[in-house]
C-alpha cells in the first residue's frame, strides 16, 4: 500500500512504545512554552496495523521530547560527595571507558557485561551486539526481551524452527473463525488492536479469551475461561484431550505436516477434564464450549501474550497451545496459526540481530561456526576472537558484582531496577556494582544509582528501523535534532569503541548501520538483506525473510505469512511437544495462601521512566493497586481504598485495595509500573524456565494485609 501524502513538513513515523508500532505523523508546532517540544502527534490513517488509532501513550508521546521529563547533560557520581553532578561529554565518557576497562583488565573479559532494551532499534540493538563481541568482547550480554517473549520464542522455534512473533499480518486476525487469547489483554496493552477483534465478530468468528481477570477484552469475548493463574499448561492439556477424545483431530494434517503427535497424545490423555478443572479451577463445561467454538469454526488461531508465558514453564505452556493448534490443523494454513503478540517496540527485531545472549545477527546461534565465521566476516574479525554464549538477563543482574559474576556494566534501554523480577535484590546488585554506565532519556530507577548516566536522543530526534509484532520492518525518521547535550545511542558507542581502541565499524549514520546490518543478517532466519530504507518507506513496511536477490532480478517481496507450504523445520513438518503439567515454581501455603499476578494498566508503560513523565498518563494512572475480589475483601476485612500490604518470601509491598468482582477471589493483581514501596517487583519470584530463562512474573504466593494506621502489617 503506498504511503498517504504528508504534508511537506510533517514527518511520517511510529510511535516510541509497544510492539503494534502504530504509525503516526509528526507535525513541526511553535512549542506552547520553552523547552517544551517542536511537534505535534497526529493520526496517519494510511498504516494497516491501526489505520490512524493511537491510545493515549501514544497521543501523548511528545511530552517525554520536552527537556522538562529529559536527560540534557552527562552526569558522573561525584567521589567526595557520592552524588550524580553534571559533567561534560569528554569528562563523562572518559570516566564510562575507564570504568570498563579496568573490570575487564581486574577480572577478565566476560566481567564486562551489556544490558540491551527491546524498544532499542535495529541499528542500536545489532551496534550493542557488536560493541560486547568485537570491542568488549564479552559473552555476557542480554536484554529484558527475556523478561518478555522469550518463552514464546523458544517454544515456537522447537515447533516451527523459527519464531517470529505472528507468522501473518495482524489484519489476519479479524478473518479467522475462532481465535483464542491467552492471557492477553489488548484492551488495555494493544488498544488499536481491538479494532481487529471487533471487526472479527462483525464478520461472525468467535473470541475466546483465556485470563483469570475479566478483562476489557475478555468483555468482548464469547466465552472466558478464568484459569488459577499459572496452570494455562493443564488448560491446553484438558483441551486437547477434548479434541481427541470428541473425535476433532485433523488426522490427515497431523500425518502429513506434523511429527510427535503419539507422546503429545498420550500426555493429553492423562490430563482429562475433570482433573483439569481441579487443578485449574475452569469448569469441564466451559472446557467443552471452548472445544466446540475453535472446532466447529473452518479456521482459528490462538494468540499468547504475557499472561500464559511469563512463567517458569512459559516454553512448556506455549508449546501446549502450539500442540492444539497442530492436532485440529490450525497451522501453517491460510488464516489459521500460533502466533505470539510481542510486547516492546522492537523486541523481536531486538534479538534477531545480537542482543541476546546466544545470538548473533539473522537470529543465528552463537554456537554454530557458520554464523560465526559469516558475522566475523562482516566485522572483520577473526571467528575465534567471538565469544561464545553467555548468561541470561536475570542471571547477569543477580551475578553483579559477585566472583564471577559481571562486574562493570553498561546498560542502554531498560531500567531493572523497577522491572526485573525480586527488584529489591536487583537493586543491591546494581549498587554493589564497581561500574555502572546507563544511557537514557529520563533519569530512571537504574539511572539515579550509576557512576556514569549518558544522555540519549530519542525516537522522534533520529533515524531508524524497528521491527514490529508482525515481522514487519518500519522505519522510524527524525522529525527534529536532538537537544544541545544529548548525543544518539549510535554515537555514544561510535565515541566508547574509539576510546577503547575500536576505531572504525561503528557507523555515523543509521542507515549506514542498516546497510551492514542487512549483510549480517543475509542468508540467517531473520534475513533483511533484501530490505532498504527506501523500500520501508514506500512499501508501509517490509516483513522478514526478504533476501537480497541477484543484479536484475525482481526484488523479493517481502514474507508477510509464513509456513503456508512448509514449517522451518530440517524435514519441514511442525513438532509436537512433549509437555505435562506442573506446578507454579511457588504454590500458596498456609504463610502466603493467595496467588499474586502482575501486569499493566492502559495508561503506564513498563516501568513507568516515559510514562509516569507524561502528565496526562500520571493523572491517569497516578500510583499501584492491588485488585481483590469482594470477597476476599470481606474476608480481610478491608474495603476499597484501604492500604494494603502485600508480603511475599522476598519483600513487602503497600498500596491500596482495588476491590472489584473482575478477579478471582484466590487471587490478587498488581500492575508493576512504579518504583518505591508499593513496587510489585519487591513480591515477584525469579524462578526462571529452564529453557527461556523467563522469570515467574505471573504467579507467587503472597499474604495480603490491612495496613494498620502509621505502618506496614
Ligand atoms: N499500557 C501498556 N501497554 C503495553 C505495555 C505496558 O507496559 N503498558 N507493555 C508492552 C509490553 S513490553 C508487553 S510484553 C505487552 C504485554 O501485553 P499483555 O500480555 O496483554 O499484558 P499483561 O498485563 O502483562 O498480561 C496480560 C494478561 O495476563 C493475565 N494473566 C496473569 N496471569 C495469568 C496466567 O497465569 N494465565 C493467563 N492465561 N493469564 C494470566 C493478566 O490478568 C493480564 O490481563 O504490552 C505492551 N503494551
Ligand atoms: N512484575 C512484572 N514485571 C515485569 C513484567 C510483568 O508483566 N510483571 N513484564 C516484563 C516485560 S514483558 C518487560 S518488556 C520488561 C520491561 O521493563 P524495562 O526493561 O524496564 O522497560 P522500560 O520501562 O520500557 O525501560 C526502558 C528504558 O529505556 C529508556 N529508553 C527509551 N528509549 C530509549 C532509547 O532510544 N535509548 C536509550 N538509551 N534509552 C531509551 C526509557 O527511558 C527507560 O528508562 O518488564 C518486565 N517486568
Ligand atoms: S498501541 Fe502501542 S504503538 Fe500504538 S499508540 Fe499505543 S503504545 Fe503506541
Ligand atoms: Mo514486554
Amino acid at each position: 500500500m503506498p504511503a498517504a501524502p504528508s504534508s511537506p513538513s510533517s514527518t511520517d513515523t511510529h510511535c516510541p512504545y509497544c510492539s503494534l508500532q502504530c504509525g503516526m505523523r509528526l507535525r513541526p508546532v511553535e512549542p506552547a512554552a520553552p523547552g517544551e517540544p517542536a511537534v505535534a502527534v497526529e493520526e496517519r490513517p494510511d498504516f494497516p496495523v491501526n489505520q490512524g488509532a493511537l491510545c493515549g501513550k501514544g497521543s501523548s508521546a511528545a511530552a517525554v521530547l520536552s527537556a522538562r521529563a529529559r536527560l540534557g547533560t552527562p552526569l558522573v557520581r561525584d567521589h567526595r560527595t557520592g552524588r550524580l553532578r553534571e559533567a561534560s561529554w569528554p569528562q563523562a565518557l572518559e570516566r564510562a571507558t575507564q570504568g570498563l576497562a579496568a573490570a575487564a583488565s581486574r577480572y577478565g573479559r566476560d566481567a564486562v557485561g551489556v544490558f540491551g532494551g527491546g524498544g532499542l532499534t535495529n541499528e542500536k540493538a545489532y551496534l550493542l551486539g557488536k560493541f560486547a563481541r568485537v570491542v568488549l568482547r564479552t559473552a555476557n550480554i542480554d536484554y529484558n526481551g527475556r523478561f518478555c517473549m522469550s518463552s514464546a520464542a523458544a517454544a515456537q522455534r522447537r515447533a516451527f524452527g523459527l519464531d517470529r512473533g505472528l507468522p501473518f499480518p495482524l489484519a489476519d486476525v479479524s478473518r479467522t473463525g475462532c481465535l483464542v487469547l491467552v492471557g492477553a489483554n489488548p484492551a488495555d496493552t494493544m488498544p488499536p488492536a481491538v479494532r481487529h477483534l471487533r471487526e472479527l465478530r462483525e464478520a461472525g468468528g468467535r473470541l475466546v479469551v483465556v485470563d483469570p481477570r475479566r478483562t476489557r477484552t475478555a468483555d468482548l469475548a464469547d466465552l472466558h475461561l478464568r484459569p488459577l493463574p499459572g496452570t494455562d499448561l493443564a488448560l491446553a492439556l484438558g483441551l486437547l484431550h477434548l479434541v481427541i477424545t470428541e473425535g476433532r483431530v485433523d488426522e490427515e494434517f497431523v500425518a502429513t505436516r506434523t511429527t510427535g503427535y503419539e507422546r503429545a497424545r498420550a500426555a493429553a490423555m492423562a490430563h482429562w477434564p475433570e482433573r483439569v478443572e481441579r487443578l485449574t479451577g475452569v469448569p469441564v463445561a466451559h472446557m467443552r464450549r471452548a472445544v466446540e467454538l475453535f472446532c466447529d469454526a473452518p479456521t482459528g488461531m490462538v494468540l499468547t501474550a504475557r499472561g500464559g508465558e511469563q512463567h517458569s514453564k512459559g516454553v512448556d505452556t506455549v508449546g501446549a497451545w502450539i500442540n492444539l493448534c497442530l492436532a485440529t490443523g490450525r497451522a501453517g494454513r491460510p488464516r489459521s496459526g500460533y502466533g505470539c503478540l510481542t510486547g516492546q517496540g522492537n523486541g523481536q527485531g531486538g534479538r534477531e540481530h545480537g542482543q541476546k545472549a546466544d545470538q548473533l545477527p539473522g537470529y543465528r546461534a552463537i554456537d554454530d561456526p557458520a554464523a560465526r565465521a559469516h558475522v566475523a566476516g562482516v566485522w572483520g574479525v577473526a571467528p575465534d576472537t567471538l565469544p561464545g554464549p553467555g548468561r541470561s538477563a536475570y542471571e547477569i543482574l543477580d551475578g553483579l558484582g559477585t566472583d564471577g559474576g559481571v562486574r562493570a556494566l553498561l546498560l542502554m534501554g531498560s531500567n531493572p531496577a523497577v522491572s526485573a523480577p525480586h527488584a529489591g535484590h536487583i537493586r543491591e546488585r546494581l549498587r554493589a556494582l564497581d561500574h555502572l554506565v546507563v544511557c537514557d532519556v529520563v533519569l530512571s530507577e537504574t539511572a539515579e544509582l550509576a557512576d556514569v548516566v549518558l544522555p540519549s536522543a530519542q525516537w522522534a530526534e533520529e533515524d531508524g528501523t524497528m521491527t514490529n509484532l508482525e515481522g514487519r520492518v518500519i522505519l522510524r525518521r527524525a522529525a527534529l535534532s536532538p537537544p544541545d547535550g544529548v548525543r544518539t545511542d549510535l554515537a555514544i558507542l561510535r565515541a566508547l569503541a574509539g576510546r577503547l581502541g575500536v576505531g572504525h565499524g561503528f557507523p555515523h549514520t543509521a542507515q549506514e548501520a542498516f546497510d551492514e546490518l542487512r549483510q549480517a543478517s543475509a542468508g540467517g532466519q531473520a534475513d533483511y538483506s533484501g530490505i532498504t530504507y527506501e523500500r520501508v518507506a514506500a512499501e508501509n513496511g517490509v516483513f522478514w525473510p526478504c533476501p537480497a536477490t541477484a543484479a536484475g532480478r525482481p526484488a523479493h517481496p517481502g514474507t508477510p505469512r509464513l509456513f503456508l507450504d512448509r514449517f522451518a523445520t530440517p524435514d519441514g513438518r511442525a513438532r509436537f511437544a512433549d509437555v505435562s503439567h506442573r506446578p507454579a515454581a511457588e504454590e500458596p501455603d498456609a504463610d502466603y495462601p493467595l496467588r499474586l499476578t502482575t501486569g499493566r494498566v492502559l495508561a503506564q508503560y513498563q516501568s513507568g521512566a516515559q510514562t509516569r513523565r507524561t502528565p496526562a498518563l500520571q493523572r491517569a494512572a497516578p500510583g499501584p493497586f492491588v485488585e481483590l475480589h469482594p470477597r476476599l475483601a470481606a474476608r480481610l476485612g478491608v474495603a476499597d481504598g484501604d492500604p494494603l500490604t502485600v508480603t511475599s518470601r522476598r519483600g513487602r509491598a503497600t498500596a491500596p485495595a482495588h476491590v472489584t468482582p473482575t478477579i478471582r477471589p484466590d487471587t490478587v493483581f498488581m500492575p508493576f509500573h512504579w518504583p518505591g514501596a508499593g513496587s510489585a517487583n519487591n513480591l515477584t519470584n525469579p524462578a526462571l524456565d529452564p529453557v527461556s530463562r523467563m522469570p515467574e512474573f505471573k504467579v507467587c504466593a503472597v499474604r495480603v494485609e490491612k495496613t494498620p494506621p502509621g505502618g506496614t502489617a
